[in-house]
């Protein structure tokens, strides 16, 4: 691995991993995700535009409420903080490498430590970002979205661009910007929103009215900001219910539609749907991918799991392949990904303490994905399935059904086509059916 030469080894145990096939019983190999191979007339990689998100596999160190550091990070072991940046930036591009995945994800202060000295700060993510560039070169891995962390600082603990404080959303805006300015300057894909501390902890104390209009405008300005300097990526608003405050303004797709669609933001913002985030919201993933889909919204997503039994976003990484597929039948449907692709927004659980862990969860995470796609392709293909949805309407497809889909029956013409049909035939759902007939693709 030319990268490596004259540089310290993180990963020292793991060497590349590569696909192997259905037949292989190597734990540290894809069984399923064959980057190059072809599936619905474009490669695996193409498709799936696999993600790792730098927080969770670089800077969390497994650490809860209840109990300390877990994780041990060697590279975090410089006084200086741009040379500590600069060994994670080092791990973090050699697990890219040795796993194959094509892009990663990062918040300003993942990236680098921030402190609490605002200009020294965007000193630091500059400097860092020239060697996140070199970095980017050398092994050819790619950005697909950066952000700023607008949630971690005690500052923050009203909001940011939603704080009742405006002193406070100009620091939220000293830290968009320069979160836009490098990923401009590392040729991200796309921006991120994700709004965690903008909502509130309680009613009684907020006039959400204006908190509302705050972030809409400040979304507005960052986008102008981001336009003027040449972005042309997209992007994306991440919505979640809530965690860590009460009720986050972004509550799920529907409403974070309604919302770009009230302050004209449409044209620039796509949604990037997370799989926790959807069950926290009381939806399936698939709901919010579907409604996503039908606005023309779906523009990445954060893939991960949450727990059944608890009610919060445990950030697990995704293992359920009849979940996945049915995912992948929606995002294959709505013609994939364009900017966006799948980051796993996931992080090993505390006690996965060894070197290899977070090599089994992105394997694992890839492997369904790419499992889900290929039985995906062959529903869409091979069986009946788009036909048992479309006949399902197809009384809307001609005749009357058409013509009150066009909008050229009133409701008299609707009653009288009612008298003359009298008891209409019932016709079944087929639900059973189909749920088999993903089992009996996968
Ligand atoms: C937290 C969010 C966060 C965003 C990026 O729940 O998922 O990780 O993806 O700020
Ligand atoms: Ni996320
Ligand atoms: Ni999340």
């Amino acid at each position: 691995m030319s990268y490596l030469i004259g540089k310290k080894e993180y990963y020292n145990s793991i060497r590349n991993i590569v696909f192997e096939g259905e037949e292989s019983s190597n734990m540290l190999a894809f069984r399923w995700y064959d980057a190059n191979k072809v599936i619905a007339g474009r490669p695996m990689k193409d498709h799936l535009r696999f993600a790792c998100a730098y927080w969770h596999s670089f800077c969390n160190n497994g650490a809860d409420p209840f109990g300390e550091a877990t994780h041990f990070y060697t590279w975090n072991q410089n006084s200086d903080p741009l040379e500590r940046g600069k060994a994670k930036a080092d791990a973090a591009f050699e697990f890219f490498t040795k796993m194959g995945i094509p892009f990663y994800c990062f918040h300003d202060m993942d990236v680098i430590d921030f402190t609490h000295d605002i200009r020294d700060n965007e000193y630091r993510l500059k400097s860092i970002t020239e060697y996140l560039n070199k970095k980017q070169q050398d092994s050819g891995v790619k950005l697909l979205w950066g952000t700023a962390n607008l949630f971690s600082n005690k500052k923050y603990m009203n909001g940011a661009a939603t704080n009742p404080d405006f002193y406070i959303l100009t620091h939220a805006a000293l830290q968009v910007k320069a979160a836009i300015d490098a990923t401009i300057a590392l040729d991200g894909q796309n921006y991120v929103f994700w709004g965690g501390r903008e909502g509130y902890m309680s009613l009684i104390n907020t006039n959400m009215k204006r908190e509302k209009e705050h972030l809409a405008r400040f979304l507005s300005l960052s986008r102008d900001y981001a336009r003027k300097k040449g972005f042309t990526g997209t992007f994306f608003i991440e919505p979640k219910p809530n965690e860590p405050t009460k009720h986050q303004y972004d509550y799920d797709a529907e409403t974070v539609i309604g919302f770009l669609r009230q302050y004209d933001l449409l044209d620039d913002f796509k949604l990037n749907i997370e799989v926790n985030h959807a069950t926290l919201a009381g939806h399936s993933f698939t709901h919010e991918l579907q409604v996503a889909a039908d606005a023309g919204v779906l523009g990445s997503i954060d893939a991960n799991r949450g727990d059944y039994q608890n009610g919060w976003d445990t950030d697990q990484f995704p293992n359920n392949i009849y979940e996945i597929s049915e995912a992948m039948l929606i995002i294959l449907q709505a013609g994939g990904f364009s900017t966006g692709g799948i980051n796993f927004d996931a992080k090993i659980r505390r006690n996965s303490a060894d070197q290899d862990d977070i090599f089994y969860a992105h394997i694992g995470g890839m492997d369904m994905f790419a499992r889900g796609l290929i039985v995906a392709d062959n529903i869409l293909k091979n069986s009946d399935y788009k036909d048992i949805v479309r006949i399902r309407y197809a009384s809307f497809d001609s005749d009357k059904g058409r013509a009150f889909e066009s909008g050229l029956v009133d409701l008299e013409a609707l009653r009288d086509i009612a008298v003359d049909i009298n008891e209409p035939e019932l016709k079944s759902g087929k639900q059973e059916y189909l749920e088999n007939l993903i089992n009996r693709f996968i």
